[in-house]
């Protein structure tokens, strides 16, 4: 039976992931409105990571007889700056959802819930992941400036990721 206050944070976590996979899933559309598919394609493949993330957090409610209780998504941004200010902001976004994570971490430790910390665990290094990602195509996009070539070679870059699931979801 999962504690009733960590059953509330890890609810609340799910609408926080469905937010960032609308946030990213608009990021697309607004890539591709630019005609920058390849930024459009890694966007797109962020929605399904992000979506996947609040998949397995349902999983584990569902795989612990608790109740999973979906609630109101605020609606994303639909256009930036540049690409560069998008990236800015999905690197914010990042380091706020570490915040939440390692929030949601301390709980589960304070409540003794050992199972949601093993969980845990698994984003705390996801999360790793996601700032490093985020990080390093803001990185490459300050050097790239203004240079239009620059830009169009790092949407190249970017139409190559693809979507892989984990193996199973729990795992
Ligand atoms: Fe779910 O990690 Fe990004 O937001």
């Amino acid at each position: 039976m999962l504690n009733k206050k960590v059953q509330k944070a890890i609810n609340d976590q799910i609408t926080a992931e469905l937010y960032s996979a609308n946030l990213y899933l608009s990021m697309s559309a607004w890539f591709d409105s630019m005609n920058l598919k390849g930024f459009a394609n890694w966007m797109r493949v962020q929605y399904q990571e992000e979506t996947f993330h609040a998949l397995k957090f349902y999983d584990y409610v569902l795989s612990r007889q608790g109740s999973v209780t979906l609630a109101g998504i605020d609606a994303p941004a639909t256009v930036w700056k540049s690409p560069l200010n998008a990236f800015e902001e999905t690197l914010k976004h990042e380091q706020h959802v570490t915040s939440l994570i390692n929030n949601l971490a301390f709980l589960a430790q304070e409540e003794k819930d050992l199972a949601t910390g093993i969980l845990l665990q698994w984003y705390v290094t996801e999360q790793i992941e996601e700032e490093a990602n985020a990080e390093g195509i803001l990185q490459k996009l300050k050097l790239a400036g203004d240079d239009p070539g620059a830009l169009f070679m790092i949407d190249n870059e970017l139409a190559a990721r693809v979507y892989t699931p984990p193996a199973a979801v729990g795992a």
